[in-house]
Protein backbone atom coordinates (compact mmCIF):
# COMPACT_ATOMS: atom_id res chain seq x y z
CA UNK A 1 0.00 0.00 0.00
CA UNK A 2 1.18 3.49 -0.75
CA UNK A 3 2.51 5.28 2.36
CA UNK A 4 0.12 8.14 1.74
CA UNK A 5 -2.88 5.90 2.38
CA UNK A 6 -2.51 6.00 6.09
CA UNK A 7 -0.04 8.67 6.95
CA UNK A 8 0.63 12.27 6.30
CA UNK A 9 1.69 13.53 2.92
CA UNK A 10 5.00 11.84 3.54
CA UNK A 11 7.55 10.74 1.00
CA UNK A 12 8.48 7.10 0.60
CA UNK A 13 11.07 7.14 3.32
CA UNK A 14 10.09 9.63 5.98
CA UNK A 15 13.38 8.89 7.71
CA UNK A 16 15.04 11.09 5.09
CA UNK A 17 12.84 14.10 5.74
CA UNK A 18 12.80 17.00 8.12
CA UNK A 19 9.31 18.24 8.96
CA UNK A 20 9.20 22.00 8.80
CA UNK A 21 6.61 23.96 10.70
CA UNK A 22 6.83 27.66 10.11
CA UNK A 23 3.18 28.40 10.78
CA UNK A 24 3.50 30.47 13.94
CA UNK A 25 7.15 31.24 13.71
CA UNK A 26 9.06 34.09 12.13
CA UNK A 27 9.29 33.40 8.41
CA UNK A 28 12.97 34.34 8.37
CA UNK A 29 16.00 33.31 10.41
CA UNK A 30 15.94 29.62 9.68
CA UNK A 31 13.85 26.72 10.74
CA UNK A 32 11.25 26.73 13.50
CA UNK A 33 12.07 30.23 14.60
CA UNK A 34 15.60 29.48 15.77
CA UNK A 35 17.58 32.61 15.34
CA UNK A 36 20.14 32.72 12.61
CA UNK A 37 23.10 34.65 13.90
CA UNK A 38 24.46 35.35 10.47
CA UNK A 39 21.22 37.15 9.57
CA UNK A 40 19.91 38.80 12.71
CA UNK A 41 16.31 39.81 13.20
CA UNK A 42 16.79 43.04 11.29
CA UNK A 43 15.59 40.98 8.27
CA UNK A 44 12.31 42.39 6.93
CA UNK A 45 9.22 40.17 7.26
CA UNK A 46 7.86 39.01 3.89
CA UNK A 47 5.01 41.18 2.69
CA UNK A 48 1.74 39.69 1.38
CA UNK A 49 1.98 39.70 -2.36
CA UNK A 50 -0.43 40.32 -5.17
CA UNK A 51 -1.95 37.00 -6.28
CA UNK A 52 -1.45 36.74 -10.06
CA UNK A 53 -3.93 33.83 -10.23
CA UNK A 54 -6.83 35.76 -8.78
CA UNK A 55 -9.69 36.55 -11.15
CA UNK A 56 -9.43 39.87 -12.92
CA UNK A 57 -11.92 42.35 -11.52
CA UNK A 58 -12.78 43.47 -15.04
CA UNK A 59 -14.11 40.03 -15.96
CA UNK A 60 -17.68 40.20 -14.68
CA UNK A 61 -18.77 36.73 -15.86
CA UNK A 62 -15.91 35.04 -14.06
CA UNK A 63 -17.17 32.58 -11.44
CA UNK A 64 -13.81 31.36 -10.17
CA UNK A 65 -14.82 32.73 -6.78
CA UNK A 66 -18.49 31.88 -7.04
CA UNK A 67 -19.22 28.26 -7.89
CA UNK A 68 -20.79 25.07 -6.59
CA UNK A 69 -19.46 21.54 -6.72
CA UNK A 70 -21.63 18.65 -7.87
CA UNK A 71 -19.79 15.66 -6.44
CA UNK A 72 -20.38 12.64 -8.61
CA UNK A 73 -18.24 9.94 -6.98
CA UNK A 74 -21.46 8.07 -6.26
CA UNK A 75 -22.59 8.30 -9.90
CA UNK A 76 -19.76 8.92 -12.38
CA UNK A 77 -17.38 7.31 -9.86
CA UNK A 78 -19.45 4.14 -9.88
CA UNK A 79 -18.66 3.94 -13.59
CA UNK A 80 -14.93 3.55 -12.79
CA UNK A 81 -13.84 0.07 -13.81
CA UNK A 82 -12.81 -0.91 -10.25
CA UNK A 83 -15.78 0.60 -8.46
CA UNK A 84 -18.34 -1.31 -6.49
CA UNK A 85 -19.85 0.56 -3.56
CA UNK A 86 -22.04 -1.34 -1.16
CA UNK A 87 -24.65 0.61 0.81
CA UNK A 88 -22.37 1.12 3.82
CA UNK A 89 -19.56 2.48 1.67
CA UNK A 90 -21.92 4.77 -0.26
CA UNK A 91 -23.19 6.18 3.03
CA UNK A 92 -19.66 6.65 4.37
CA UNK A 93 -18.63 8.49 1.18
CA UNK A 94 -21.80 10.61 1.17
CA UNK A 95 -21.29 11.63 4.80
CA UNK A 96 -17.62 12.43 4.28
CA UNK A 97 -18.32 14.59 1.22
CA UNK A 98 -21.14 16.32 3.08
CA UNK A 99 -18.79 17.07 5.98
CA UNK A 100 -16.23 18.37 3.49
CA UNK A 101 -18.91 20.77 2.30
CA UNK A 102 -19.72 19.94 -1.32
CA UNK A 103 -22.95 21.60 -2.33
CA UNK A 104 -24.40 18.61 -4.21
CA UNK A 105 -24.05 14.85 -4.29
CA UNK A 106 -25.02 13.11 -7.50
CA UNK A 107 -26.15 9.47 -7.20
CA UNK A 108 -26.52 6.66 -9.68
CA UNK A 109 -29.90 6.42 -11.36
CA UNK A 110 -32.48 4.54 -9.28
CA UNK A 111 -33.52 2.98 -12.59
CA UNK A 112 -30.14 1.24 -12.84
CA UNK A 113 -30.96 -1.50 -10.32
CA UNK A 114 -33.16 -2.20 -7.31
CA UNK A 115 -30.23 -1.74 -4.90
CA UNK A 116 -29.32 1.56 -6.57
CA UNK A 117 -32.86 2.76 -5.92
CA UNK A 118 -32.78 1.65 -2.27
CA UNK A 119 -29.35 3.27 -1.74
CA UNK A 120 -30.59 6.50 -3.28
CA UNK A 121 -33.53 6.54 -0.88
CA UNK A 122 -31.28 5.71 2.08
CA UNK A 123 -28.90 8.60 1.28
CA UNK A 124 -31.83 11.00 0.88
CA UNK A 125 -32.93 10.07 4.39
CA UNK A 126 -29.56 10.90 5.98
CA UNK A 127 -30.52 14.55 6.31
CA UNK A 128 -27.24 15.82 4.84
CA UNK A 129 -26.56 19.49 4.16
CA UNK A 130 -25.48 18.70 0.60
CA UNK A 131 -28.39 18.55 -1.82
CA UNK A 132 -28.97 15.10 -3.26
CA UNK A 133 -29.34 14.64 -7.00
CA UNK A 134 -29.83 11.58 -9.07
CA UNK A 135 -28.81 11.21 -12.68
CA UNK A 136 -31.14 9.76 -15.29
CA UNK A 137 -31.55 9.27 -19.02
CA UNK A 138 -33.92 11.69 -20.66
CA UNK A 139 -36.81 9.28 -20.40
CA UNK A 140 -40.16 9.43 -18.62
CA UNK A 141 -39.79 5.92 -17.17
CA UNK A 142 -36.55 6.93 -15.40
CA UNK A 143 -37.99 10.29 -14.34
CA UNK A 144 -41.00 8.65 -12.70
CA UNK A 145 -38.75 6.41 -10.58
CA UNK A 146 -36.32 9.24 -9.74
CA UNK A 147 -38.87 11.68 -8.34
CA UNK A 148 -40.13 9.05 -5.88
CA UNK A 149 -36.75 8.58 -4.16
CA UNK A 150 -36.76 11.77 -2.11
CA UNK A 151 -33.98 13.53 -4.07
CA UNK A 152 -33.67 17.33 -4.15
CA UNK A 153 -33.16 17.30 -7.87
CA UNK A 154 -32.74 15.27 -11.02
CA UNK A 155 -29.92 15.56 -13.54
CA UNK A 156 -31.23 14.59 -16.96
CA UNK A 157 -28.91 13.74 -19.84
CA UNK A 158 -29.26 12.76 -23.49
CA UNK A 159 -26.73 12.30 -26.25
CA UNK A 160 -26.75 14.90 -28.99
CA UNK A 161 -23.56 14.18 -30.95
CA UNK A 162 -23.89 12.57 -34.34
CA UNK A 163 -22.12 9.52 -32.88
CA UNK A 164 -24.71 9.06 -30.15
CA UNK A 165 -27.63 9.89 -32.37
CA UNK A 166 -26.47 7.30 -34.90
CA UNK A 167 -24.83 4.60 -32.75
CA UNK A 168 -26.57 4.93 -29.37
CA UNK A 169 -30.20 5.99 -29.00
CA UNK A 170 -30.83 6.70 -32.70
CA UNK A 171 -33.15 9.69 -32.07
CA UNK A 172 -33.22 13.01 -33.97
CA UNK A 173 -33.17 16.50 -32.45
CA UNK A 174 -36.94 16.95 -32.75
CA UNK A 175 -37.55 13.82 -30.69
CA UNK A 176 -34.83 14.78 -28.18
CA UNK A 177 -36.34 18.25 -27.70
CA UNK A 178 -39.88 16.91 -27.28
CA UNK A 179 -38.80 14.32 -24.68
CA UNK A 180 -36.63 16.87 -22.85
CA UNK A 181 -39.59 19.22 -22.47
CA UNK A 182 -41.80 16.41 -21.20
CA UNK A 183 -39.27 15.16 -18.64
CA UNK A 184 -38.32 18.64 -17.42
CA UNK A 185 -41.95 19.69 -16.96
CA UNK A 186 -42.67 16.47 -15.11
CA UNK A 187 -39.72 16.83 -12.67
CA UNK A 188 -40.53 20.52 -12.13
CA UNK A 189 -44.14 19.62 -11.34
CA UNK A 190 -42.81 17.64 -8.36
CA UNK A 191 -41.25 20.82 -6.95
CA UNK A 192 -37.62 19.66 -7.22
CA UNK A 193 -34.62 20.91 -9.20
CA UNK A 194 -34.02 19.76 -12.73
CA UNK A 195 -30.94 19.99 -14.89
CA UNK A 196 -30.77 19.19 -18.59
CA UNK A 197 -27.48 18.15 -20.16
CA UNK A 198 -26.30 16.94 -23.52
CA UNK A 199 -23.87 14.06 -23.67
CA UNK A 200 -20.81 14.63 -25.87
CA UNK A 201 -21.60 18.34 -26.17
CA UNK A 202 -18.30 19.22 -27.83
CA UNK A 203 -18.94 16.92 -30.78
CA UNK A 204 -22.54 18.05 -31.16
CA UNK A 205 -23.76 20.59 -33.67
CA UNK A 206 -23.53 24.05 -32.07
CA UNK A 207 -26.81 25.24 -33.55
CA UNK A 208 -28.61 22.11 -32.25
CA UNK A 209 -27.06 22.63 -28.83
CA UNK A 210 -27.89 26.29 -28.43
CA UNK A 211 -31.37 25.73 -29.71
CA UNK A 212 -32.22 22.95 -27.24
CA UNK A 213 -30.63 24.80 -24.32
CA UNK A 214 -32.62 27.90 -25.19
CA UNK A 215 -35.81 25.84 -25.28
CA UNK A 216 -35.24 24.20 -21.90
CA UNK A 217 -34.17 27.51 -20.36
CA UNK A 218 -37.46 29.06 -21.49
CA UNK A 219 -39.50 26.33 -19.77
CA UNK A 220 -37.67 26.95 -16.51
CA UNK A 221 -34.94 24.32 -16.21
CA UNK A 222 -32.72 25.12 -13.21
CA UNK A 223 -29.44 24.30 -14.94
CA UNK A 224 -28.15 23.26 -18.28
CA UNK A 225 -25.11 21.02 -18.48
CA UNK A 226 -22.26 20.78 -20.94
CA UNK A 227 -20.52 17.40 -20.97
CA UNK A 228 -17.13 16.66 -22.46
CA UNK A 229 -18.00 12.99 -22.46
CA UNK A 230 -14.95 11.82 -24.41
CA UNK A 231 -12.47 14.28 -22.89
CA UNK A 232 -11.66 15.86 -26.24
CA UNK A 233 -12.04 19.53 -25.36
CA UNK A 234 -9.25 21.96 -24.57
CA UNK A 235 -9.51 24.97 -22.26
CA UNK A 236 -10.04 27.46 -25.06
CA UNK A 237 -12.85 25.42 -26.60
CA UNK A 238 -14.47 25.09 -23.18
CA UNK A 239 -14.18 28.81 -22.61
CA UNK A 240 -15.70 29.64 -26.00
CA UNK A 241 -18.62 27.22 -25.70
CA UNK A 242 -19.54 28.27 -22.15
CA UNK A 243 -19.17 31.95 -23.04
CA UNK A 244 -21.50 31.47 -25.99
CA UNK A 245 -23.99 29.48 -23.93
CA UNK A 246 -23.85 32.10 -21.18
CA UNK A 247 -25.15 34.66 -23.64
CA UNK A 248 -28.02 32.37 -24.72
CA UNK A 249 -29.49 31.07 -21.43
CA UNK A 250 -30.23 32.74 -18.12
CA UNK A 251 -30.24 29.59 -15.94
CA UNK A 252 -27.19 28.12 -14.20
CA UNK A 253 -24.56 26.26 -16.23
CA UNK A 254 -22.95 23.00 -15.12
CA UNK A 255 -19.91 21.38 -16.71
CA UNK A 256 -18.91 17.73 -16.68
CA UNK A 257 -15.41 17.18 -18.02
CA UNK A 258 -13.64 13.93 -18.73
CA UNK A 259 -9.90 13.72 -18.34
CA UNK A 260 -8.77 11.64 -21.31
CA UNK A 261 -6.12 14.16 -22.31
CA UNK A 262 -5.39 15.45 -18.82
CA UNK A 263 -7.32 18.70 -19.33
CA UNK A 264 -10.18 18.18 -16.88
CA UNK A 265 -9.01 20.58 -14.17
CA UNK A 266 -7.87 23.27 -16.60
CA UNK A 267 -11.12 22.90 -18.51
CA UNK A 268 -13.15 23.29 -15.32
CA UNK A 269 -11.21 26.42 -14.43
CA UNK A 270 -11.83 27.90 -17.87
CA UNK A 271 -15.51 26.99 -17.68
CA UNK A 272 -15.78 29.04 -14.48
CA UNK A 273 -13.90 31.90 -16.08
CA UNK A 274 -16.44 31.84 -18.90
CA UNK A 275 -19.41 31.93 -16.53
CA UNK A 276 -20.22 28.32 -15.61
CA UNK A 277 -21.72 28.03 -12.12
CA UNK A 278 -21.45 24.31 -11.23
CA UNK A 279 -18.55 21.87 -11.68
CA UNK A 280 -18.89 18.09 -11.59
CA UNK A 281 -16.13 16.26 -9.73
CA UNK A 282 -15.36 12.87 -8.32
CA UNK A 283 -12.88 11.92 -5.62
CA UNK A 284 -9.52 11.20 -7.30
CA UNK A 285 -11.36 11.83 -10.57
CA UNK A 286 -12.70 8.27 -10.77
CA UNK A 287 -15.19 7.57 -13.55
CA UNK A 288 -15.43 6.05 -17.01
CA UNK A 289 -11.94 5.37 -18.45
CA UNK A 290 -9.61 7.87 -16.69
CA UNK A 291 -12.57 9.70 -15.19
CA UNK A 292 -13.44 13.37 -14.71
CA UNK A 293 -12.26 16.51 -12.91
CA UNK A 294 -10.88 15.33 -9.55
CA UNK A 295 -12.24 17.01 -6.45
CA UNK A 296 -8.82 17.50 -4.86
CA UNK A 297 -7.17 18.87 -8.00
CA UNK A 298 -10.03 21.26 -8.63
CA UNK A 299 -9.89 22.47 -5.05
CA UNK A 300 -6.12 23.01 -5.36
CA UNK A 301 -6.60 25.03 -8.53
CA UNK A 302 -9.40 27.16 -7.13
CA UNK A 303 -7.60 27.63 -3.80
CA UNK A 304 -4.64 29.03 -5.74
CA UNK A 305 -7.03 31.58 -7.25
CA UNK A 306 -8.77 32.53 -4.01
CA UNK A 307 -7.63 30.72 -0.85
CA UNK A 308 -9.98 32.54 1.51
CA UNK A 309 -13.08 31.74 -0.55
CA UNK A 310 -12.18 28.06 -0.88
CA UNK A 311 -11.26 27.77 2.82
CA UNK A 312 -14.56 29.36 3.80
CA UNK A 313 -16.57 26.83 1.77
CA UNK A 314 -14.81 23.54 2.33
CA UNK A 315 -13.28 21.61 5.21
CA UNK A 316 -9.93 21.25 3.46
CA UNK A 317 -8.14 19.08 6.05
CA UNK A 318 -10.75 16.37 5.32
CA UNK A 319 -9.56 15.96 1.77
CA UNK A 320 -6.90 13.39 2.50
CA UNK A 321 -9.26 11.25 4.55
CA UNK A 322 -11.90 11.32 1.79
CA UNK A 323 -9.36 10.40 -0.86
CA UNK A 324 -8.08 7.54 1.27
CA UNK A 325 -11.63 6.32 1.86
CA UNK A 326 -12.43 6.23 -1.84
CA UNK A 327 -8.98 4.91 -2.85
CA UNK A 328 -9.46 2.02 -0.48
CA UNK A 329 -13.02 1.37 -1.64
CA UNK A 330 -11.92 1.07 -5.28
CA UNK A 331 -8.57 -0.53 -4.47
CA UNK A 332 -6.22 2.06 -5.94
CA UNK A 333 -3.44 4.16 -4.45
CA UNK A 334 -3.56 7.93 -4.24
CA UNK A 335 -1.32 8.89 -7.20
CA UNK A 336 2.15 10.09 -6.23
CA UNK A 337 1.69 13.30 -8.21
CA UNK A 338 -1.76 14.08 -6.85
CA UNK A 339 -2.24 17.77 -6.02
CA UNK A 340 -2.26 18.34 -2.23
CA UNK A 341 -2.15 14.70 -1.11
CA UNK A 342 0.47 13.21 -3.44
CA UNK A 343 3.11 11.87 -1.10
CA UNK A 344 5.71 14.45 -2.14
CA UNK A 345 3.26 17.35 -2.53
CA UNK A 346 4.99 19.37 0.19
CA UNK A 347 8.50 17.95 0.14
CA UNK A 348 11.34 20.19 -0.96
CA UNK A 349 14.61 18.71 -2.05
CA UNK A 350 17.19 20.84 -3.87
CA UNK A 351 19.39 22.97 -1.64
CA UNK A 352 18.27 26.18 -3.34
CA UNK A 353 14.61 25.29 -2.74
CA UNK A 354 15.23 24.21 0.85
CA UNK A 355 17.01 27.48 1.68
CA UNK A 356 14.19 29.62 0.34
CA UNK A 357 11.48 27.43 1.92
CA UNK A 358 13.14 27.83 5.31
CA UNK A 359 13.07 31.61 4.89
CA UNK A 360 9.61 31.88 3.40
CA UNK A 361 7.62 28.79 2.23
CA UNK A 362 5.63 30.83 -0.28
CA UNK A 363 8.79 31.07 -2.36
CA UNK A 364 8.14 27.54 -3.61
CA UNK A 365 4.60 26.77 -2.42
CA UNK A 366 1.36 28.03 -3.94
CA UNK A 367 -0.65 25.88 -1.52
CA UNK A 368 -0.12 26.10 2.23
CA UNK A 369 0.11 22.55 3.62
CA UNK A 370 -1.25 23.66 7.00
CA UNK A 371 -4.50 24.76 5.33
CA UNK A 372 -4.97 21.11 4.33
CA UNK A 373 -3.87 19.73 7.70
CA UNK A 374 -0.57 18.60 6.19
CA UNK A 375 3.11 19.19 6.90
CA UNK A 376 5.93 20.36 4.71
CA UNK A 377 9.20 18.46 4.61
CA UNK A 378 12.71 19.29 3.60
CA UNK A 379 14.72 16.38 2.33
CA UNK A 380 18.43 16.68 3.17
CA UNK A 381 20.23 13.35 2.84
CA UNK A 382 20.99 13.60 -0.86
CA UNK A 383 23.61 15.10 -3.10
CA UNK A 384 21.50 18.08 -4.13
CA UNK A 385 21.31 19.20 -0.51
CA UNK A 386 22.51 22.60 0.68
CA UNK A 387 24.11 23.87 3.85
CA UNK A 388 21.10 25.99 4.85
CA UNK A 389 18.89 22.92 5.08
CA UNK A 390 21.61 21.06 6.97
CA UNK A 391 22.02 24.02 9.32
CA UNK A 392 18.31 23.91 10.11
CA UNK A 393 18.69 20.24 11.06
CA UNK A 394 21.73 21.05 13.20
CA UNK A 395 19.61 23.59 15.06
CA UNK A 396 16.73 21.13 15.42
CA UNK A 397 19.15 18.66 17.00
CA UNK A 398 20.31 21.36 19.41
CA UNK A 399 23.91 21.21 18.16
CA UNK A 400 26.14 24.27 17.98
CA UNK A 401 28.17 24.57 14.79
CA UNK A 402 29.45 27.63 12.92
CA UNK A 403 28.37 28.18 9.33
CA UNK A 404 31.82 27.14 8.20
CA UNK A 405 31.49 23.87 10.13
CA UNK A 406 27.98 23.25 8.76
CA UNK A 407 29.30 23.75 5.24
CA UNK A 408 32.08 21.28 5.95
CA UNK A 409 29.62 18.69 7.29
CA UNK A 410 27.38 19.31 4.25
CA UNK A 411 30.30 18.50 1.95
CA UNK A 412 30.64 15.14 3.71
CA UNK A 413 26.89 14.45 3.37
CA UNK A 414 27.13 15.16 -0.36
CA UNK A 415 30.16 12.88 -0.69
CA UNK A 416 28.32 10.01 1.00
CA UNK A 417 25.09 10.73 -0.90
CA UNK A 418 27.00 10.49 -4.17
CA UNK A 419 27.20 6.77 -3.40
CA UNK A 420 23.73 6.28 -1.89
CA UNK A 421 20.95 8.45 -0.46
CA UNK A 422 21.45 8.99 3.26
CA UNK A 423 18.60 8.35 5.67
CA UNK A 424 17.69 10.98 8.22
CA UNK A 425 19.30 8.75 10.81
CA UNK A 426 22.55 8.63 8.81
CA UNK A 427 22.56 12.43 8.53
CA UNK A 428 21.84 12.89 12.23
CA UNK A 429 24.63 10.50 13.21
CA UNK A 430 27.07 12.30 10.96
CA UNK A 431 26.11 15.67 12.43
CA UNK A 432 26.42 14.38 15.99
CA UNK A 433 29.80 12.78 15.31
CA UNK A 434 30.95 15.97 13.60
CA UNK A 435 29.76 18.06 16.52
CA UNK A 436 31.39 15.93 19.21
CA UNK A 437 34.62 15.84 17.19
CA UNK A 438 34.66 19.64 17.13
CA UNK A 439 33.81 19.82 20.83
CA UNK A 440 36.54 17.40 21.86
CA UNK A 441 39.13 19.06 19.64
CA UNK A 442 39.61 15.83 17.61
CA UNK A 443 38.25 17.54 14.49
CA UNK A 444 38.67 20.84 12.65
CA UNK A 445 37.10 22.15 9.49
CA UNK A 446 38.53 20.46 6.41
CA UNK A 447 40.06 17.48 8.23
CA UNK A 448 38.40 14.86 6.12
CA UNK A 449 40.55 11.98 7.30
CA UNK A 450 39.88 12.77 10.96
CA UNK A 451 36.15 12.89 10.22
CA UNK A 452 36.28 9.57 8.39
CA UNK A 453 38.12 8.06 11.36
CA UNK A 454 35.49 9.37 13.82
CA UNK A 455 32.65 8.09 11.63
CA UNK A 456 34.30 4.68 11.35
CA UNK A 457 34.73 4.54 15.12
CA UNK A 458 31.08 5.52 15.61
CA UNK A 459 29.93 2.79 13.23
CA UNK A 460 32.05 0.17 14.99
CA UNK A 461 30.73 1.22 18.41
CA UNK A 462 27.18 0.98 17.14
CA UNK A 463 27.90 -2.40 15.64
CA UNK A 464 29.37 -3.68 18.93
CA UNK A 465 26.37 -2.30 20.85
CA UNK A 466 24.10 -4.12 18.41
CA UNK A 467 26.00 -7.41 18.86
CA UNK A 468 26.16 -7.27 22.65
CA UNK A 469 22.60 -5.97 23.10
C1 LIG B 1 -21.90 9.12 -19.62
C2 LIG B 1 -22.80 10.27 -19.20
C3 LIG B 1 -22.08 11.45 -18.67
C4 LIG B 1 -23.17 12.45 -18.32
C5 LIG B 1 -22.71 13.81 -17.98
C6 LIG B 1 -23.81 14.75 -17.56
C7 LIG B 1 -21.10 12.04 -19.71
O1 LIG B 1 -21.47 9.10 -20.75
O2 LIG B 1 -21.65 8.25 -18.79
O3 LIG B 1 -24.85 14.31 -17.12
O4 LIG B 1 -23.57 15.95 -17.68
O5 LIG B 1 -19.90 12.03 -19.48
O6 LIG B 1 -21.58 12.47 -20.74
O7 LIG B 1 -21.34 11.10 -17.53
CU1 LIG C 1 -19.25 11.37 -17.57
Amino acid sequence: MCPCQNGDSIPNDPSQMVPVDLSEKPKVNGINGHSNHAQPSAQPQPQPRHNPYAPRASDFLNNVSNFKIIESTLREGEQFANAFFDTKTKIAIAKALDAFGVEYLELTSPAASEQSRLDCEAICKLGLKSKILTHIRCHMDDARIAVETGVDGVDVVIGTSSFLREFSHGKDMAYITKTAIEVINFVKSKGIEVRFSTEDSFRSDLVDLLSIYQTVDKIGVNRVGIADTVGCANPRQVYDLIRTLRSVVSCDIEVHLHNDTGMAIANAYCALEAGATHIDTSVLGIGERVGITPLGGLVACLYAANPEYVKSKYNLPMLREIENLVAEAVEVNVPFMNPITGYCAFTHKAGIHAKAILNNPSTYEILKPEDFGLTRYVSIGHRLTGWNAVKSRVEQLGLKLTDEQVKDATAKIKELADVRTQSMDDVDSLLRVYHSGIQSGELEVGQREALDRLLRKHREERHTEGVTA
